[in-house]
C-alpha cells in the first residue's frame, strides 16, 4: 500500500517523527509532500525557519520516508494523490473532516497529533530561553 502525507515539518520534532512512523505503518511506501516556502507565506504570512530545501532534506533522511516532493498548493491534493498513485492519505487530526471528499480515490486517515509538542511552542521556548 502506498501512503501519502503532507506537511511543513519546520524545526523537525518528535511529533513529526511519530506522525511519519505511524503513517508508514499503514502501508509499505511512504510519500511526503513538503510544503514550499511560498505556500507557507501565502497561508501563514511568514516563512518557515528552515528553507524548503532543508526541510525536504531532513524529511527525506527519515527512515520511514521513501519519497518526497514539494507541495505547492493546498488545493492540489487530488492531483498529487493520483500522480503518486497513493492508496491512503494520512493527515493529522487538526485537519479532521477537511479531506473527506478525497475518499472516492483513496482511504483518508486522520491520526491524532502528539500532545504538547509543536514548532510554535519550540520557538516560544527558545525566545524565552526557558
Ligand atoms: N503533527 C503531529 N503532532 C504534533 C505536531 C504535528 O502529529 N504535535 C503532525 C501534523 O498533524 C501533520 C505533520 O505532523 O500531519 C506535519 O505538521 P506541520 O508541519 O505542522 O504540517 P502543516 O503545516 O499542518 O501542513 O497540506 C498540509 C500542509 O502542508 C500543512
Amino acid at each position: 500500500m502506498r501512503v501519502i502525507t503532507f506537511g511543513t515539518f519546520d524545526l523537525f520534532h518528535y511529533g513529526h517523527l511519530r506522525l511519519l512512523e505511524r503513517a508508514k505503518a499503514l502501508g509499505d511506501h511512504l510519500i511526503v509532500g513538503v510544503s514550499t516556502d511560498a505556500l507557507n507565506f501565502e497561508k501563514k504570512g511568514r516563512y518557515p525557519v528552515y528553507s524548503q530545501e532543508e526541510r525536504r532534506a531532513i524529511v527525506a533522511a527519515i527512515r520511514h520516508v521513501d519519497e518526497t516532493f514539494y507541495e505547492e498548493s493546498l488545493e492540489k491534493k487530488r492531483d498529487y494523490i493520483l500522480e503518486h498513485k497513493a492508496d491512503i492519505l494520512v493527515m493529522g487530526d487538526d485537519w479532521k473532516g477537511k479531506f473527506d471528499d478525497l475518499a472516492d480515490i483513496c482511504r483518508v486517515v486522520y491520526l491524532p497529533r502528539t500532545p504538547s509538542v509543536s514548532t510554535t511552542a519550540i520557538i516560544e521556548k527558545i525566545v524565552k530561553k526557558q
